[in-house]
């Protein structure tokens, strides 16, 4: 850039990973917590002459940073947001992580700039008013595709089914669990992939999430037929480069990709539809064979350290018909992998931000008297901790403590992102309180159960597993 800065608050994720090396790296402050974050670029203004930035990743990170933004505002403050966005193309679908920026900061800022990630190179702050929010869209070079086309009417996925042969049907979630639905389509004998929020993730046929994205890859599919909101799966965001043909059946009337015909019904609609219930019973039935759930259960016994062992431990620990509350991040990933019973599991996927997990979990075991186990990775719990005041006595919080944002490792991303550490929850759990324990034996049985994968075996395991 060529307006000096003071200092990047660098807030880690993906989105924004690409702004690194835009940044003079010895002015570079390395966070995770963006509301904290831009406090300290704020409490920096206040004395220094240069403007202080802080970098944040899409969707609720952004928001996190409207206070910050709101007091710099009217304390006329150089304060300066910088944000990872999503290409163009997906804003307004409801595609993972993209949320309006712009729309969030329009009462707390001076000026706004939307450019490209080599336009931020020679950016000149000098004649804009602060606060300023600049909005960076990264990967903006994909080509448009074909408009998304939005029905009302069910007889299209008819029209839409008859040009296919091989159709994958995709179960995501909705607002109230879709097991009704999986339940009966599971009767009509087509592969299907059920992910755990979707409430039917034990009657998947599609066993695994390696599975799907071979078959995907080895062009098993010619099309798709999504069910529910936004899914999580790696085949969501391969689908954008792949422009398979979709088909989204999604109440909120969005297709969650650049492309796509929607039609916005929701599975309380579809449940008791004769159309859409006749065409899937006219359609030629066929099969996958899906031989990795084998070989991901030599590898839990291989690697018995491994975080992937240890949560399958937590599914063999935990009852069936249980209320599961999942982190975003590695937690929600790895617990769908090793998920064989009928958990009622939640989670926030509407924008994936991994702020307020903590809090949501405690706000929904206020509404239940059965027991709500929460699991949360460490910076996931680090970043809602002063929840931990008032955890309920039937939430049981399980952190898995893997030192950092792993899933930065998994997405081989530079490695100052995963912000490794070696904290632990003991002294903050007993301080507060609550009672704690690192052993899996105690689970149910305390407040914070803090649990400490083998890192080396996570990796050894994940090499061989190769998704
Ligand atoms: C509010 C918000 N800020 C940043 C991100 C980007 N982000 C996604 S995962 C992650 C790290 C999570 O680390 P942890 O909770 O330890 O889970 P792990 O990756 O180890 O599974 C971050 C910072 C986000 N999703 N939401």
């Amino acid at each position: 850039m060529k307006t000096i800065l003071e200092k990047i608050f660098f807030c880690t994720g993906a989105r924004n990973h690409d702004l690194l090396k835009i940044f003079d790296s010895h002015k570079i402050h390395f966070e995770f917590d963006e509301r904290v974050a831009s406090f300290k670029a704020l409490g920096l203004c206040k004395v220094s002459t240069n403007p202080v930035a802080v970098c944040t990743t899409s969707g609720t990170a952004v928001s996190e940073c409207v206070s910050s933004m709101l007091e710099a505002y009217y304390s006329e403050l150089p304060l300066v947001l910088i944000t990872g966005d999503r290409p163009k193309k997906l804003h307004g679908t409801g595609s993972p992580q993209t949320i309006h920026h712009e729309e969030l900061t329009r009462t707390c800022r001076r000026s706004y700039v939307e450019i490209t990630l080599s336009e931020l190179s020679t950016l000149d702050l000098e004649h804009l008013a602060f606060p300023v929010h600049i909005n960076v869209l990264v990967d903006d070079t994909t080509p448009h595709q074909e408009p998304t086309l939005f029905h009302r009417d069910v007889s299209s996925f008819e029209v839409f089914l008859k040009k296919y042969h091989r159709p994958l049907f995709l179960f995501s979630h909705e607002n109230k669990s879709m097991r009704p639905i999986i339940e009966k389509f599971s009767e009509q004998g087509l592969p299907f992939y059920a992910e755990t929020l979707s409430g039917g993730r034990d009657l998947s046929s599609i066993k695994t999430e390696k599975k799907l994205v071979e078959l995907f890859q080895k062009d098993f599919f010619d099309s798709v037929v999504r069910i529910g909101h936004t899914p999580l799966s790696k085949v969501w965001r391969l689908l954008e480069r792949k422009n398979l043909p979709v088909f989204h059946l999604d109440s909120r009337n969005l297709p969650a990709l650049s492309y796509g015909e929607v039609l916005p019904l929701g599975t309380s609609d579809l449940i008791d539809n004769d159309v859409f219930w006749k065409t899937l019973q006219n359609f030629p039935s066929f099969s996958v064979e899906d031989e990795t759930h084998g070989v991901l259960n030599q590898l839990i016994e291989k690697y018995p350290g491994s975080e992937i062992s240890l949560f399958k431990k937590l599914n063999d620990n935990i009852s069936s018909h249980e209320h599961v509350y999942l982190g975003n991040s590695l937690v929600v990933r790895f617990f769908e992998l090793t998920q064989t019973k009928n958990f009622k599991v939640f989670g926030n996927r509407g924008v994936n931000g991994i702020d307020g997990q903590l809090s949501t979990a405690i706000g929904l075991s206020m509404g239940v008297s059965d027991p709500v186990y929460c699991i949360l990775g460490d910076i996931t719990t680090f970043y809602d901790l002063s929840s931990l005041r008032e955890i309920t006595k039937n939430l049981f919080l399980i952190i898995v403590n893997n030192n950092g944002g792993r899933i930065f490792d998994m997405l081989n991303l530079d490695k100052r992102i995963i912000l490794e550490h070696q904290e632990d929850f003991r002294k903050i759990s007993e301080g507060l309180g609550l009672s704690y324990s690192n052993r899996i034996e105690d689970l149910g049985k305390v407040q914070v159960l803090e649990l400490f994968p083998e890192g080396e075996q996570t990796k050894k395991f994940l090499l061989e597993w190769a998704l």
